[in-house]
């Protein structure tokens, strides 16, 4: 039986069957995207912030007004590294500020005005985006009515994304739930903006656009450069560093290459059975998976192969001499990987080619697909014995560390003081310690801070440390 109780987790048997440990012979799939068990101390996040935090915070040029007290919206900040190549993004934080009175006699009237307010304070936005809240979706406020009204008035764009903190198991929702309410009112926005939209005229056979990059620390900087060298226009990325202008022209690609499939492969299925564009799934990480999505989008396009190995070469080779020093120094190390889900999986062969194995493997709010995609890499990474845990709490990854012994851990800001305090080096692996990460390009600024992790002064330091104050402890 490849399921395990760690533990830690006697007092909630449940967690049982969110912990596996993998074998090729005998591949599950854990239980995963359910409702936390109490007892529980989850660490995942609220569908609000999937919404408003991961999928439409980073489009550059619209205002992101969030319905909603104040605490809601503090999450604008210092939060995902999702960079951006203007002065409206992310440097203020657009709210409502909703106090008792809104919620006992409704907060719209003070919607409009704030969306009003912000638009004249901030002429160079190209729309609002209007998120709901606990608060707002509890009361009932009908923020598609405000925003009709809105948009009258100032002759902009206004999109609602109705996706309350509750209203989900895990920030997952939230994903979704912006994915498919976006798709929909782009649909009819188009028909209201023509002039948006990429004229006949305009397109060429070689139009893609990115589906799920949120361009943490300039990741779509280099995705752009490398697809563009094979030959490729990107149109729009969905939605790291996105003008709306650009999402608008989303529809009038030829194909959707989706990096993120767990938070935004909805609307790349959506826009391939709605408008007929073929999309394709890639990893945009470490060398092979790379090689992989630019093949596979030449094919689709009719791009020449000569011309796309010709730049696979191109890039290895310049980054050759640095990845071997990696390698080198990190080859037979373990790691443990704790991200949100798609990014545990893009990043087991990934290791591999650092000659790293992932000897723990967690997702915070992974579906079934993920685990399917998990488990494939395992396989093709020729591992056996990896620990897999589906959304896992503090006393669990405490205990997963303790028995399996990484030498790393890919993973947040959460865990990293925690862990850093056992001795365990971590490399900030959501929004990079100095990335960017993606494609040949990105890969050796990962290998480049794991390494500097694993090497720092530090960990000696500590050990000799420890030794001194055990001998201390002895002669006193
Ligand atoms: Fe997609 Fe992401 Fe991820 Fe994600 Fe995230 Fe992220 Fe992530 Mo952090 S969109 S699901 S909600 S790849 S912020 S850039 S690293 S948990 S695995």
């Amino acid at each position: 039986m490849p399921f395990v109780l760690l533990d830690c987790d006697k007092p909630i048997p449940e967690r049982m069957k969110h912990t596996y440990i993998y074998d090729p012979e005998e591949e599950i799939i854990p239980a995963c995207n359910i409702k936390t068990v109490p007892g529980d101390l989850t660490e995942r996040g609220c569908s609000f912030a999937g919404s408003r935090g991961v999928v439409g915070g980073p489009v550059k040029d619209v205002i992101h007004m969030v319905h909603s007290p104040v605490g809601c919206a503090y999450y604008t900040w210092g939060t995902r590294r999702n960079l951006s190549d203007n002065e409206l993004h992310r440097r203020y934080c657009f709210t409502t500020d909703m106090q008792e009175a809104d919620v006992v006699y409704g907060g719209e009237k003070k919607l409009e005005k704030a969306c009003l307010e912000a638009i004249k304070e901030f002429p160079e936005a190209k729309g609002i985006f209007i998120y709901a809240t606990c608060t707002s979706g509890l009361i009932g406020d009908n923020l598609d009515a405000v925003a009709r009204k809105v948009e009258e008035k100032i002759g902009k764009p206004v999109f609602v994304c109705n996706c309350p903190g509750y209203a989900g198991v895990s920030q997952s929702k939230g994903h979704h739930v912006f994915n498919i309410s976006f798709y929909r009112w782009l649909k009819k926005a188009r028909e209201r903006y023509p002039e948006k939209c990429l004229k006949e005229e305009e397109k060429t056979p070689y139009d893609v656009a990115i589906i799920g990059d949120y361009n943490m620390d300039w990741d779509v900087a280099v995705i752009k450069e490398l697809f563009e060298k094979i030959g490729c226009r990107i149109v729009a990325v969905f939605t790291g560093n996105a003008s709306l202008d650009d999402l608008f022209k989303l529809p009038d690609v030829k194909l959707n290459i989706v990096h993120c499939q767990r938070s935004a492969n909805y609307i790349a299925e959506l826009i391939e059975d709605g408008f007929n564009i073929p999309k394709i799934w890639v990893s945009l990480f470490g060398i092979e998976q790379t090689a992989e999505a630019l093949r596979k989008t030449a094919e689709v396009l009719g791009i020449p192969m000569d011309r796309v190995e010709k730049v696979i070469e191109e890039e290895l080779e310049a980054i050759k001499p640095q990845l071997e020093f990696y390698k080198s120094k990190l080859e037979g190390k373990r790691c443990l990987i704790y991200v949100g889900g798609p990014r545990t999986w893009h990043w087991i062969r990934v290791m591999k080619e650092l000659g790293i194995d992932v000897v723990v493997a967690c997702c915070t709010f992974a579906h079934e697909d993920d685990y399917e995609k998990l488990n494939k890499n395992l396989k093709k990474a020729g591992l056996k014995g990896t620990l897999v845990i589906d959304a896992p709490n503090e006393l669990e990854l405490e205990e997963a560390v303790a028995k399996y012994k990484p030498d790393f851990m890919l993973t947040g800001l959460k865990e990293r003081y925690l862990f850093r305090k056992y001795g365990v080096p971590t490399i900030n692996s959501h929004s990079y310690e100095q990335g960017p990460y993606a494609c040949f390009k990105g890969f050796v600024n990962f290998a480049r801070d794991i390494y500097k992790a694993v090497y720092h002064p530090i960990w000696n330091i500590l050990k000799e440390g420890e030794e001194k104050f055990k001998e201390f402890k002895k002669n006193s």
